[in-house]
C-alpha cells in the first residue's frame, strides 16, 4: 500500500483534499506512516473553522471522555486513578550512538526508544478516529512561531489542543511545502471504560532529531497535549541552538503608579503560585505556562506559547481568585479535569462551599471518607485537578497577548517553595549573579504535579529542569551568553511564598505577592533604593510600608519585615553548598558558576 493509498483509504475525500491541497510531501509522508502504525478507522483533518472545533467538542462528548456539566460550554473529563500527573520516569528522550545529555535527563538509545514506541503503537487507534490538528506556538505569522502538527485519538487532547494553541490550518495552506514544524503523536491506547487502561506502560519519547514526540497509554494533558510541555522539550533545543530561550514562565504586566506597565517573566515549579501571580487582581495577565524570549534591537522580547490556560483549580476561590473565578463560573468554553461532578455541577478541593458528601469524581462514585487501593483517603477532587479555558475568557487579558512582536521584558522572576531561606521578594546584582544564584539555584519542595512523593527539597534550574533536552551545563551556558549584546538586561528577581517562622507558620500572606510585584515594578523603573545585603538587593522597610498601604491598605510592621528579610546565614550558606555539590557533579559547568558562588560565599561569611 502506498503512503497516499492509507490516506484514500481511511479519510472522506473531502479531509483527504484538506491533506492533499497543502502540497507538502513531508506531511503528508508523517501522517500516512502513523495512519498505517496506528491504523485508525477514520482520519479527520482540522481545518480552523468553528465548524471543525465543534466537531470535535461534540465526539468528546460522543465517546465519553468529556461530559457536559450544566453550565453552557462546561465539559467534565477523567484521568485514570493512576494518570493523574506528568510521568517523569517513562519520559525519555531518545538519544544517538556517542550522544549523552548528562545528569537529571532520562534518555533511551533511539533504536530501543523507537522499537518499544513502534511496537505499542502498532493498531493502537483500531476502531477509533485519529483527529490531525494544525496549530502554532506563539502568535502566528511571527518571528516567535513554531508550527506543529499533533495526530491524536483523543477528542479530549484535541478539544484541549484546540483551546490552547492557536490554530495554524491556514498558514500550513499558505505556506504549503515550505513550512518547518514539530510532529506529535498521542494515542491514549486501549480504553478501560473512558480511560487508558495501559497505564504500566505509558511512554512519552521525545525524538528531537525529529523533531517528533510520541505519548501512549496516557490521558493527563501534561503528557499527551503535545504543543505544551512536549513541546517545549523539542524548544529547548531548538532555541538553544538559535540564541534564544524556551522557558517554563509566565508573561504578564504590572502597573506602576502611574498606571504604565512593565512587562515580567515568572519562573516557578508547578504548585508554587506561578498562575496566582499572573493572575492577581489589578494586573494584567499575558500567558501562565511557557514563554519564547527572542533579543530586539538590544532588548528582550517574550510570547505567550499558548493562548489559553491548563490551571490547577485547587483553592480557586471566589475571593481568592475572583479573576479565574468568574471565568470558571460563567458561560464559556471551560473543560474541567479531575473534579467532582455533583447535580452536573463541578466541584473541587478549597472552592469555599460546604463540601459535598457524594459525587463522581476520577475514582467513580465518591463517598466521603473512600479510600484507594492502598487504604488512603481520597479527596474529593484530585490535588491535581485543572481546568482549561482561554485568556479570552478572563477580564484580565492583556491586549498584547496576539501582538507578533511580544512585549518588552523589563524583569524575571524566580520562585520556589522555600520554607527556610529566601527572603520573600530580593533582586540579584546583575545578569550572571541572578541566573547564577536565583535562576539556576532554584529548588523548591515537592508538590502533587508529578507523580511521586511530595514534600522533599528538589533542585528545579529555571523551574525547567522536568523539560531539559539539552545538558544543564549548556543550558546555563545559553542563558550567561543570552544577555550578550543587550543594551537592557531585564532585571532577575528571587521571590518566596512559603518562608516559615520557628513555629512553622507562614510569614507571609497570600495576597503579599501583589506587593512584591509592586516593588518589583519600581526596581525596574529605578524608583526606589534599597538595602544591599550578600545576597542581593532587599526592599526597604519604608517602601514596603508604604506599597502594604496602597495596594492591600494594611499595616506591615517592622516586626514583620525583620522576620522576613532577616539574613537566614546557615540556610543560605547550606544552600550554596547543595547547589555547588550538584554542579560538582555536573560535567562542563562554566567556571562563572563556581566563581559567583564562592563569592556570595564570602560575602555572607564576612557577616559571621
Ligand atoms: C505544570 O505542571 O507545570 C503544568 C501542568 O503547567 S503540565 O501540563 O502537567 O505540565
Ligand atoms: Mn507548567
Amino acid at each position: 500500500m502506498t503512503d497516499s493509498s492509507v490516506l484514500k483509504e481511511k479519510c472522506s475525500p473531502s479531509h483527504y483534499e484538506r491533506l492533499a491541497c497543502l502540497n507538502n510531501e513531508k506531511l503528508s509522508n508523517f501522517v500516512a506512516r502513523y495512519a498505517k502504525l496506528c491504523n485508525p478507522e477514520s482520519i479527520f483533518v482540522r481545518t480552523d473553522s468553528e465548524k471543525d472545533a465543534a466537531y470535535i467538542r461534540n465526539k468528546a462528548i460522543e465517546t465519553g471522555e468529556e461530559a457536559q456539566l450544566q453550565t453552557e460550554g462546561h465539559t467534565v473529563h477523567f484521568d485514570g486513578m493512576h494518570d493523574q500527573a506528568r510521568d517523569k520516569e517513562n519520559t525519555k528522550f531518545l538519544i544517538a550512538p556517542g550522544m549523552s545529555l548528562g545528569q537529571g535527563i532520562n534518555s533511551i538509545p533511539e533504536k530501543d526508544g523507537l522499537e518499544e514506541i513502534n511496537g505499542l503503537l502498532k493498531n493502537i487507534m483500531a476502531g477509533k478516529e485519529m483527529f490531525v490538528l494544525f496549530l502554532c506556538l506563539g502568535p502566528v505569522d511571527s518571528e516567535f512561531s513554531i508550527y506543529a502538527v499533533q495526530l491524536t485519538d483523543s477528542s479530549y487532547v484535541a478539544h484541549s489542543e484546540g483551546i490552547l494553541f492557536r490554530p495554524a490550518y491556514g498558514i500550513f495552506s499558505k505556506k504549503q511545502a515550505d513550512i518547518e514544524f514539530f510532529k506529535f503523536v498521542h494515542s491514549a491506547g486501549e480504553l478501560d471504560g473512558k480511560v487508558s487502561k495501559n497505564v504500566r506502560e505509558r511512554r512519552v519519547y521525545v525524538d528531537f532529531l525529529e523533531d517528533t514526540v510520541y505519548s501512549v497509554n496516557t490521558q493527563y494533558a501534561g503528557n499527551t497535549v503535545g504543543l505544551k510541555k512536549l513541546s517545549l522539550r523539542l524548544a529547548i533545543r531548538k532555541a538553544g541552538g538559535e540564541g534564544w530561550l524556551a522557558e517554563h514562565m509566565f508573561v504578564m504586566g504590572v502597573h506602576g503608579r502611574d498606571r504604565e506597565k512593565s512587562y515580567f517573566l515568572g519562573a516557578f515549579p508547578s504548585f508554587c503560585g506561578k498562575t496566582s501571580t499572573c493572575m492577581v487582581e489589578g494586573e494584567k495577565i499575558v500567558g501562565d505556562d511557557i514563554a519564547y524570549l527572542r533579543k530586539r534591537e538590544g532588548k528582550v522580547r517574550a510570547v505567550n506559547v499558548e493562548r489559553g490556560i491548563f490551571g490547577i483549580i485547587k483553592d480557586v476561590g471566589e475571593k481568592s481568585d475572583p479573576l479565574i473565578w468568574n471565568a470558571l463560573t460563567g458561560k464559556g468554553e471551560v473543560i474541567f479535569s479531575n473534579v467532582l461532578v455533583k447535580d452536573g455541577m463541578p466541584r473541587w478541593q478549597g472552592d469555599g462551599r460546604k463540601e459535598p458528601d457524594d459525587g463522581v469524581n476520577f475514582s467513580g462514585n465518591w463517598v466521603n471518607g473512600k479510600k484507594d487501593e492502598k487504604g488512603e483517603r481520597i479527596p474529593l477532587s484530585h490535588t491535581n485537578a485543572r481546568y482549561t479555558t482561554r485568556l479570552e475568557n478572563l477580564k484580565n487579558r492583556d491586549a498584547e497577548l496576539e501582538n507578533p512582536n511580544g512585549v518588552e521584558v523589563k524583569g524575571i522572576i524566580y520562585g520556589g517553595r522555600d520554607s527556610n531561606t529566601w527572603p520573600p521578594v530580593f533582586q540579584s546584582f546583575d545578569w550572571a549573579h541572578g541566573v547564577v544564584t536565583i535562576a539556576a539555584s532554584l529548588e523548591s519542595e515537592t508538590t502533587a504535579a508529578t507523580l511521586g512523593e511530595a514534600g522533599i527539597r528538589k533542585f528545579n534550574l529555571m523551574a525547567n529542569l522536568d523539560f531539559l533536552s539539552i545538558p544543564i551545563a549548556k543550558y546555563i551556558g545559553n542563558h550567561l551568553d543570552f544577555a550578550s549584546g543587550l543594551r537592557e538586561e531585564p532585571v532577575i528577581f528571587g521571590v518566596n511564598y512559603f518562608l516559615r517562622g520557628e513555629d512553622g507558620e507562614y510569614l507571609t500572606g497570600i495576597e503579599d505577592k501583589r506587593v512584591w510585584l509592586k516593588w518589583m515594578e519600581l526596581r525596574v523603573n529605578g524608583k526606589v533604593s534599597t538595602v544591599k545585603t550578600p545576597i542581593g538587593f532587599l526592599p526597604k522597610y519604608d517602601d514596603l510600608k508604604i506599597l502594604f498601604m496602597e495596594v492591600l491598605s494594611k499595616d506591615y510592621s517592622k516586626e514583620d519585615y525583620n522576620r522576613c528579610f532577616g539574613l537566614r546565614v546557615s540556610e543560605n550558606l547550606a544552600k550554596i553548598d547543595r547547589i555547588r555539590n550538584i554542579y560538582r557533579d555536573v560535567e562542563n559547568v562554566p567556571e562563572i558558576v563556581f566563581e559567583v558562588l564562592k563569592a556570595q560565599e564570602e560575602r555572607i561569611r564576612q557577616l559571621l
